[in-house]
């Protein structure tokens, strides 16, 4: 196993020496997410000071108002992916379709990304993330970025909280790196981490009981009796942290208003699912595992149960 404190380019460049047959390619397409949020993090920590918060006066594709940092953020993670020329296409949150850079017309991989999770706290200094899910080409079309999330090559996240840390999998097994500001580098901190089997947290946002079904409301009041603790930041990747670290399950779950609930699979759900099912816990969308469900649209919502093996799989055989 790595040694704690090995930087993530180290890390990269000894997983890629595990695969003979490694271009250098993936450690390319990985290196260049590291360095976009570096810099998101800097601006991210001067947010206040740099006059950049505030609403762009702009609605993206989810119909979220654009904060200032999300442009930028997906500036900076376009500009980035499409120079180290390894992405044939790519499917950002705030865009309504996915875009082809030419520099990577012959890239082996393709990215969906959100930019900036949790877009709705930038104002209040609480913790937001960027979340990335990597497929391999097949023929370079939009097409690409539909496959089912148990294909990816590899998902992760980039938490910007009370530290900068950048988890991800290329499924096997899941790593966290902390941003030491004072070097630059990303640090190994958190190796081969694991979902608790069960826990004692549960985090749903209870304001939309009334569209609940009623088994998830029964269901949640349980949590309640057995004296769960309710924990709910607002920000996906906040919360999935969390439950990666401390166990418990988070939950974005359909209701009457939303169907298919709030999350996007490309960029959201599915990343996330990976990194949860690679630390040995469960994700579902309460109808069948979350990887195995086949995406038909670029920014298709699904319900999202997901965190410690044995509270989600009792949770979910409790709805059907
Ligand atoms: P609600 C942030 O806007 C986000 O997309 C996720 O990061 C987060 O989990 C969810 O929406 C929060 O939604 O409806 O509880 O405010």
């Amino acid at each position: 196993m790595a040694k704690i404190g090995m930087d993530l380019n180290r890390f990269i460049l000894e997983e890629e020496r595990k695969h003979k047959s490694a271009s250098g390619s993936f450690s390319l397409a990985l290196t260049a997410i590291e360095s976009a949020s570096k810099i998101v993090s800097a601006k991210v920590s001067k947010a206040g000071l740099s006059n950049i918060l505030g609403a762009a006066d702009e609605v993206n594709i989810s119909g979220d108002d654009v904060q200032k940092l999300d442009v930028l953020a997906n500036n900076l993670m376009i500009q980035h992916l499409s120079d180290s020329g390894q992405f044939c296409a790519m499917a950002s949150e705030e865009l309504e379709e996915a875009i082809f850079p030419e520099k990577g017309k012959d890239g082996r991989y393709v990215i969906a990304f959100d930019p900036l999770d949790g877009s709705s706290n930038i104002n209040v200094n609480v913790s937001i993330g960027t979340i990335f899910s990597i497929h391999k080409r097949v023929n370079g079309t939009a097409d690409d970025l539909m496959q089912q999330g148990r294909k990816q090559v590899a998902a992760g996240y980039v938490i910007y909280g009370s530290s900068t840390m950048l988890v991800y999998t290329t499924g096997n097994g899941v790593n966290g790196f902390t941003l030491d500001p004072s070097v630059g580098m990303y640090l190994l901190s958190h190796p081969d981490m694991k979902v608790p089997e069960k826990g004692k947290i549960y985090s749903i946002n209870e304001a939309y009981a009334n569209k609940w079904d009623d088994k998830l409301v029964a269901y949640i009041k349980g949590y309640k009796d057995k004296g769960y603790s309710l924990r709910y930041i607002g920000s996906m990747v906040s919360d999935v942290h969390r439950t990666l670290i401390k166990g418990g399950v988070f939950a974005y779950p359909a209701d009457k208003k939303n169907p298919d609930g709030k999350l996007r699979y490309l960029y959201e759900a599915s990343p996330m699912a990976f990194i949860i099912e690679n630390a040995g816990g469960a994700s579902s969308t309460g109808a069948e595992d979350t990887l195995d469900v086949k995406p038909e649209e670029l920014h298709q919502r699904v319900p999202v149960f997901l965190g410690s093996k044995i509270d989600v799989e009792e949770m979910v055989k409790a709805l059907k």
